[in-house]
């Protein structure tokens, strides 16, 4: 069957952001738009005729069209195989670990990761290369580039292949192998952690664990790993059936956003353990008994209890952060003596440092950790992690944190999401504060309770990748203190209305007497100082963050 071409015009909105393309589903809908991406896509692509592809989503609303558009192109442009996850859903962390495993030429992932879903909601596409990670930016580049001067797309006149079940279908000369999206990243969980351990803990009858899968893709994943795999109690999973508009909630796990989980883990009998992961099942928020682990410290508490799990019990090779992320994890390199490094936010600045063998785990504020198992941020394998160390050390996770803090020292953290704001008072403050740099270093500022705070240093955050010397600048407004604390503003990457403004908070303390006050209250000068440089309440007219994490 030969392909057919179709004449089309470039839209103008396709530069992929942090994490791939992410639009209102309405802006996918418009004749053409999808298919110019992917064929702009191909085209970034050499060398892949008769090679394989895998492709997969969250299961969010428009999945399932996007995926039969998709086969029909890749079978056009010349791909020898597709292996896409049954009903089209693979988690982001399965689609990397499968194309891993299957030396696929790359991936196709649809997902716009934690926003909310549905045909009001948001949809999502990018493109992961072979080593099983989100393409670099020299192709995310190169795809943009294509979506400005495309002229036409490829595509076969074929029916819809079925993908309700496993089997292989063929589309053109292109084989199409519907797989099980569980069966090959559950067994490399199990290489990676303690299973007799863990099994032992959750079906004991005496340790509970609730996970909240938010109806998003982890359902099914969870289900078959904590209680089938794991023998944890029918029910531990909830909210387990993926649903096309995540039921109408906002799959996001933080604490605003997975209320349910948050009222389970805060109630008098509260269980022992709870998490949650996002719409595609790359973030992960691990919460203990009436006890919440920021994103940050998750990663430190990871790499100071790495050698527990049997994948990692010769050591980790080194540890990498995005900028905004606290330093906790930091001070465990240190004492651990290996490398730790500072990367710009965005996981797909991580490949580089994990093909290398520079470094084992990664994470990021966003409540994103991950390893060198996969390519991706992964929330199962970190509860699944944190499941294995809480077996081993028989301890509450309070306790594990607290005892942490203790040797390491707390970075109390958070994060300031001022969502919706309109762009241009957004682009405005950023610019405004980028220009302001050079004045900023040994201004005194003044709280309200009559505290001073000195400014040591001011940049614009610039990263050159330590493999191919590639260099992204202005990847956030970074503002040090004398006293080591530090304030980070940048806008996302991720959102589809308005700007978000991110302002990220911290501040070290050694004392273990300090160690429990609250965290707003602990940070409570700093974000007086955030509102004084940059103005936000002023020119974003919002008196609140959206959320706090
Ligand atoms: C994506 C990226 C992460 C990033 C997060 C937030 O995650 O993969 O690296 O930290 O977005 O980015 P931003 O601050 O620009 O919104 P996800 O889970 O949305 O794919």
């Amino acid at each position: 069957m030969t392909s057919r071409q179709v004449s089309t015009q470039p839209f103008d909105d396709q530069k992929p952001g942090t994490s791939g393309l992410r639009k209102k589903v309405t802006v996918f809908e418009q004749p053409h738009y999808l298919e110019n991406f992917v064929q702009s896509i191909f085209d970034s692509l050499q060398g892949f005729a008769g090679q394989t592809l895998v492709v997969g989503g969250d299961g969010r609303y428009h999945n399932d069209r996007a995926i039969q558009t998709i086969l029909r192109m890749a079978a056009a442009n010349g791909f020898g195989r597709v292996l896409v996850g049954q009903r089209g859903i693979l988690s982001t962390p399965a689609a990397s670990c499968v194309i891993r495993k299957n030396h696929a030429y790359g991936g196709i992932i649809l997902s716009a990761s934690h926003n909310p879903g549905g045909p009001d909601g948001d949809f999502g596409i990018k493109y992961n290369i072979a080593n099983g990670g989100p393409a670099p930016e020299k192709i995310t580049d190169a795809i943009f580039a294509n979506t400005t001067s495309i002229t036409r797309y490829l595509t076969l006149d074929t029916p819809d292949v079925p993908l309700d079940a496993p089997g292989t279908t063929k589309v053109g000369a292109m084989a199409v192998e519907v797989i099980d999206p569980v069966a090959d990243y559950a067994q490399l969980q199990q290489s990676l952690f303690d299973f007799p351990a863990i099994r032992a803990l959750l079906s004991g009858g005496r340790f509970r664990f609730c996970f909240d899968a938010m109806h998003a893709v982890t359902g099914p994943y969870a289900r078959e790993i904590f209680e089938r795999q794991l023998g944890a109690p029918a029910g531990t999973v909830i909210n387990g059936d993926p649903l096309p508009d995540f039921g109408g909630g906002h799959p996001d796990p933080n604490p605003t956003y997975a209320e349910q989980l948050m009222a389970t883990m805060f109630a008098d009998d509260a269980p022992d353990f709870g998490a949650a992961s996002d719409g595609d099942g790359d973030r992960n928020m691990i919460v203990g008994r009436h006890f919440i682990v920021t994103p940050s410290d998750s990663l430190a508490v990871l790499a100071a209890n790495a050698t527990l799990a049997p994948g990692y019990a010769g050591g980790i090779s080194g540890v990498a952060r995005s900028m905004p992320t606290s330093a906790a994890a930091d001070r465990v390199a240190q004492a651990l003596g290996i490398a730790c490094y500072e990367t710009p936010t965005g996981w797909k600045f991580f490949g580089n440092l994990l093909d290398a063998g520079k470094v084992t785990l990664c994470g990021e504020e966003s409540a994103g950790t991950g390893s060198n198992h996969v390519r991706e941020k992964d929330g199962v394998w970190a509860v699944l992690f944190w499941l294995n160390i809480l077996a081993r050390r028989g301890q509450s996770v309070e306790q594990i944190v607290r005892e942490h803090w203790a040797r390491f020292g707390r970075n109390f953290y958070s994060r300031h999401d001022y969502e919706g704001v309109d762009s241009a008072a957004a682009n405005g403050l950023i610019a405004d504060l980028r220009a302001a740099l050079p004045g900023l270093p040994g201004r005194v500022l003044t709280t309200t309770s009559g505290a001073t705070m000195t400014i040591a240093s001011a940049d614009d955050f610039a990263y050159t990748d330590p493999v191919d010397q590639s260099v992204s600048r202005a990847q956030g407004i970074r503002i040090g203190f004398a006293d080591g604390a530090r304030i980070v503003f940048r806008l996302s990457g991720t959102g589809t209305e308005g700007a978000t403004l991110r302002v990220y908070l911290e501040r070290f303390e050694a004392d273990p007497a300090r160690h429990g006050v609250e965290t707003q209250q602990a940070l409570a000068g700093l974000i007086e100082i955030a509102d004084q440089l940059a103005g936000i309440r002023a020119r974003t007219g919002r008196t609140q963050p959206t959320v706090i994490t």
